[in-house]
């Protein structure tokens, strides 16, 4: 179970977010609602959310999840592969000395971010992707370690983030659409498949019971309904045109 969340409010910045999708700019407003939508969603599921204020100096800060993992034990701050995401990592340390008595550091040559980490239990598997290397991923197994929980990792060949295409749902179930499908790490759990034509709804959470699924996606929807979950679809549209999703939106704990 969470009993919190922090998200970071999207600044005026956020159109100079990076972005691959090919969707346009995000439209600021609107995302701004979206952003509150998808607070009031958290809060639905009995989450406390800490809302931090915009951080103007960096355009991608409101994707909060890649600075930071948060586990039972301790948090390890990350070392964004994305030169101008690095520094987000500075007001993200001062934040969770507010929560967490154990914070470690991933440091260089070591770079990850978190959308690359997705947590089964006190197993954590680790994405290796144009934004993860290897000594990110050894550092943070290192530190999982040190508290008595694990990691492992995973190649990725297709998509930005690991979470990008794979969802715990608990309850042994993955929600995992293209290459996730067939790996062999993933051949233990139930896969509720996503199609390619909905990829972008791969990138759900479980937050207490019920799945936060994008807005839009009606395959994607009947699978985890049909899977047992009680669903709340967010419009994140606007995020989507920045690469990012549902899981990147916040960190939980
Ligand atoms: C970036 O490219 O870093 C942002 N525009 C999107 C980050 C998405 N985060 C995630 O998938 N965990």
């Amino acid at each position: 179970m969470f009993t919190k969340a922090i998200v970071r409010t999207p600044g005026k910045s956020l159109t100079n977010g990076i972005s691959t999708a090919g969707l346009g700019l995000p439209d600021y407003e609107l995302a701004l609602v979206q952003h509150a939508d998808y607070i009031e969603a958290l809060a639905a599921c009995g989450v406390e959310v800490t809302v931090l204020d915009a951080d103007e100096a960096y355009p991608d800060s409101t994707f909060v999840e890649d600075v930071a993992l948060l586990t039972s034990e301790c948090a390890i701050i990350t070392n964004p592969g994305a030169d101008t995401r690095r520094g987000e990592i500075i007001a993200i340390k001062k934040v969770l000395k507010d929560f967490y008595e154990h914070i470690e550091e991933i440091r260089e040559p070591g770079r990850i971010e978190a959308g690359d980490i997705m947590m089964v239990g006190d197993h954590f598997y680790i994405g290796l992707s144009e934004r993860t290397n290897q000594s990110g991923a050894d550092q943070m197994i290192g530190y999982l370690e040190k508290y008595g929980m694990s990691g492992s990792v995973v190649m990725l060949a297709e998509v930005l983030h690991l979470k990008t295409g794979i969802a715990y749902l608990e309850e042994n179930n993955l929600l995992a659409c293209g290459e996730f499908l067939t790996k062999d790490a993933f051949q233990k759990f139930k896969l509720l498949e996503i199609d390619q034509d909905e990829s972008y709804s791969a990138n759900c959470i479980w937050v207490n019971g019920t799945v936060l699924i994008p807005m839009g996606y009606p395959k994607a929807r009947a699978t985890i309904e049909g899977a047992g979950y009680k669903i709340k679809e967010v419009d994140v549209s606007e995020f989507r045109k920045l690469d990012g999703g549902l899981s990147c939106l916040s960190l939980r704990f």
